[in-house]
């Protein structure tokens, strides 16, 4: 099932910080597209929910030394 996922991200201070999320994010098998936002600090991921979960998604910023949470 795809579905697009908005998630917070602290810690991003310059473009390489986009880049470095956005890469580890699309290495995931069953991420589509991660769209990082350094302004807002959005990130909108589309993921196939049988394959990368919400969770996954967090743990794989958090992992990289950021900081994520669900958009609320
Ligand atoms: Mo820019 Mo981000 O020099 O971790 S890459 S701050």
């Amino acid at each position: 099932r795809e579905v697009t996922t908005k998630l917070i991200v602290g810690g991003m201070t310059c473009a390489s910080c986009v880049n470095t999320i956005q890469y580890s994010l699309e290495s995931l098998p069953g991420v589509e597209y991660a769209h990082i936002n350094l302004l807002t600090n959005e990130a909108n991921i589309k993921h196939d929910l049988n394959q990368v979960g919400i969770r996954d998604l967090i743990k794989k910023v958090e992992d990289i030394g950021y900081e994520a949470d669900l958009f609320k």
